[in-house]
Parts: structure tokens; sequence; C-alpha cells
């Protein structure tokens, strides 16, 4: 089946900035007309977000890292058939908080996984369905990590927080990789930057992609 809408994604290491991005885009898109959905991954169908809760906060035993990739693409595809086919092929626009850059950056860059079983992973769960843009918000580790603290305050941390600093530097260098090698697809947004010029960066990218477009 055709579908019409348009699917935007936002990537990043945490703190950059990413559920602020993802209200500046729906803002966009509505003021443009547009019908929006805001989701999230792991997450954004009630069976996703049981699965999100495992990844995230499980402690009881640790997670093998299989346990966790194959519990990242459970998630993502309940999503797909559930959350974002359904409202594309409405013609909505979704605009969703990570999608598989987030897997081939912490499961792949990150955890070592080999990139063979996550992109066969990745077709049989997204079955087509994939993003028309996506943004990365980059931004040194040390800023991300300061800005999620900051925000978190006294709350503790859940099992991905819980890593090393390198793990982190291995993920942003892996999300860099990852947009050098497809340039038509995602673009680099400096996220070290103040709101108000992130935001300004964001608006810029859709105005030149989607504007014209209409
Ligand atoms: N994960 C995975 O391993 N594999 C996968 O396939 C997927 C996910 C899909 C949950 O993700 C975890 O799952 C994640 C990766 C893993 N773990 N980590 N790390 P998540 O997206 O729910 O968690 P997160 O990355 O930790 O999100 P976050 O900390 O909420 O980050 P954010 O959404 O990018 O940041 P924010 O909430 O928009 O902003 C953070 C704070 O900074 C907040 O107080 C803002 O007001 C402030 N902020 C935002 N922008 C600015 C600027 N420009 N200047 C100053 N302050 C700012």
């Amino acid at each position: 089946m055709t579908m019409h809408g348009v699917f935007v994604t936002i990537e990043g290491i945490e703190g950059a900035g990413k559920s602020t991005a993802v209200s500046c885009v729906a803002e966009w898109f509505t003021e443009h007309g547009y019908d929006v959905l805001c989701s999230r991954e792991p997450g954004g169908t009630p069976v996703a977000e049981d699965i999100r809760r495992i990844l995230l906060t499980s402690t009881e035993e640790e997670l093998a890292e299989p346990a966790e990739l194959l519990l990242m693409f459970a998630a993502r595809a309940q999503h797909v058939a559930r959350g974002i086919r359904p409202a594309l092929e409405a013609g909505r626009v979704v605009v969703c908080d990570r999608f598989t850059d987030s897997t081939r950056a912490y499961q792949g860059a990150g955890r070592g996984i080999d990139s063979g079983v996550i992109e066969s992973l990745a077709a049989y769960a997204e079955q087509g369905v994939r993003p028309d843009l996506t943004l990365l918000l980059d931004l040194p580790v040390e800023i991300g990590m300061a800005r999620a603290s900051a925000r978190r305050g006294t709350s503790s941390k859940d099992r991905f927080e819980r890593e090393a600093h390198a793990f982190f530097e291995r993920i942003r260098a892996g999300f860099l990789r990852i947009a050098a090698a497809d340039t038509a697809r995602i673009c680099l947004v400096d996220a070290s930057a103040p709101i108000e010029r992130v935001q300004a960066q964001i608006r810029a990218i859709l105005d030149d992609r989607f504007e014209t477009a209409r």
C-alpha cells in the first residue's frame, strides 16, 4: 500500500535535546497544515512501551546483549505495524524520538554487535517504513551528560545512563559515521548551541526540504 505521510526521526546521544527538537518539528508541520503524530522509541504503542520498561528499568537480572537487541527490534516492529505505518497511510506526519539509527549507534557502535545482524533485523522490523528525514543532534558527550543529569535531578539513572563515558563516545562517533554515509537522508544539527539557535537550524532544514515540496 502506498504511504502518503512524512516520517521524520530525531537522533543523538542522551541530553542532545531530542525531546525539545520533536516539539519544534511538530510545531513547524502543524503551522504548515499537517496532522502530526509525535512518538518515541523504544515505545510508542502500549506493547512497545511495556518492552521499553524492560529495556530501561529491568534490574532483576542482567539483560544479555542479544536480548537487548531483539527487544529493541520487537518494540520497533510493533510500533511500525500499529503506530507509524497506519499514521503514514492516513497521510499524517510522524515525528519520532529515535529509530533504527539509535540501534546502529548504541547496539552496533556502542556494544559492538555485528552490522549484518542489525541490518537484517532492521529490514524485517521496518517492513519498508524508512525515515524521509533524520535530524542528528550532535554535541560533545560531556555537554549532553551535564544536561541530562541537570534534568534528572535526584531521580535514578536508567540502564543506559549507567554506562561509562567511553560507551557514549563510541555512540557519538557511530552516529557521525552513519550520517556521513547517508547525507541524502540525515541532516546534522549543532546541538551544543543555545535552544533558539538549535530551533532555527531545524526550521531552516524543514523550510528547505518541505516548503518547496508543497
Ligand atoms: N536506545 C538504544 O540503545 N537502542 C535503540 O534502538 C533505541 C534506544 C531506540 C532511551 O532513550 C534509551 O534507549 C537511550 C538509548 C537507548 N539511552 N540513553 N542514553 P531516550 O531517548 O528515552 O533517552 P535519552 O536519550 O536519555 O533522552 P534524554 O536524556 O531525554 O535526551 P533528549 O531527549 O535528547 O534531551 P531533552 O530532554 O530534549 O533535553 C535534555 C535537557 O537539556 C532538558 O532539560 C532541556 O531543556 C535541555 N536542553 C535541550 N536543548 C538544549 C540546548 N540547546 N541548550 C541547553 N539546554 C538544552
